[in-house]
């Protein structure tokens, strides 16, 4: 049965005065499609944080961040979350924030998170979330980028130039490294159930986005089983599957 109209009234009224409050205390995420972004919304389903998600389009042609991103945070780039009056750039920085601020209440497997220092759990720790944005994604962002070029709007008599040079530079420079690091990475996993050791840590999510990364971009996965079998454990997560609900696909589609 519905409400008397005077109380409906009210309730609308009541909405209408705290929304704007609602919205600008609530956490929210930034989530540009097919982006890092996808570490920061696993993390928060893991942990059950409400959170608001404001969904932001690639340009189509030349898949950057819109302008709007700019008006959140100067950089302009995704993941970038806003919670009350804090501002949040750079997906290793969220995830510490968030961990930090709201991981303290975790249980099960996510109750280390962040291992006590000292300990190698917590120098592996360290080390996955470093080297996921300091060393691995330049490589994955690389070749991205050196495929995509052929492909873009060019003079007709440039393009075997462009295609020719973006392939040299491929297989001389960006190829190798890419390669390089499935190797690390399938060696270390052969050992490892998650990056840290054998409970889910925030590496894992700093990781997250740069293992479906590679794995989408040509790794054959029978040549790295233990990587493949690492996503497919990420991929099973009830949590993990809601984030891609919510968010969308995780990475562009070639
Ligand atoms: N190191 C940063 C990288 C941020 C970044 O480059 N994000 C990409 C999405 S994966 C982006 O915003 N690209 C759009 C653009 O550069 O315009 C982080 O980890 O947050």
């Amino acid at each position: 049965m519905l409400a008397p109209v005077k109380y409906r009234v009210t309730a609308i009224k009541y909405v209408a005065k705290w929304y704007p409050w609602i919205i600008h205390t609530m956490l929210t995420v930034h989530h540009l499609e097919t982006s890092r972004s996808q570490r920061v919304l696993w993390l928060l389903e893991e942990l059950g944080v409400p959170y608001a998600l404001k969904l932001y389009q690639r340009n189509p042609l030349t898949k950057l961040a819109p302008p709007e991103l700019k008006a959140v945070h100067p950089l302009g780039k995704s993941p970038v979350i806003t919670d009350g009056d804090e501002t949040v750039a750079e997906s290793g920085a969220i995830l510490e924030y968030l961990v930090e601020t709201y991981g303290a209440q975790a249980q099960g497997d996510l109750a280390d998170l962040q291992p006590a220092p000292g300990t190698p759990e917590y120098r592996q720790s360290r080390f996955w979330m470093h080297y996921a944005e300091g060393s691995l994604m330049n490589w994955l962002v690389m070749k991205l980028v050196f495929v995509t070029i052929p492909t873009q709007p060019m003079p007709f008599f440039v393009r075997p130039i462009a295609r020719q040079l973006c392939a040299q530079v491929q297989a001389k420079l960006i190829d190798p490294n890419v390669e390089t690091a499935l190797a690390f990475m399938e060696t270390h996993l052969s050992h490892h159930v998650w990056f840290a050791g054998e409970e889910l840590d925030i590496a894992d999510f700093q990781m997250s986005f740069a293992v479906e990364a590679a794995l989408a971009r040509g790794a054959e996965v029978a040549r790295f089983p233990h990587l493949a079998a690492y996503r497919a454990r990420m991929q099973a997560r009830p949590a993990y599957q809601r984030a891609v609900a919510k968010g969308g696909p995780v990475v562009m589609s070639q």
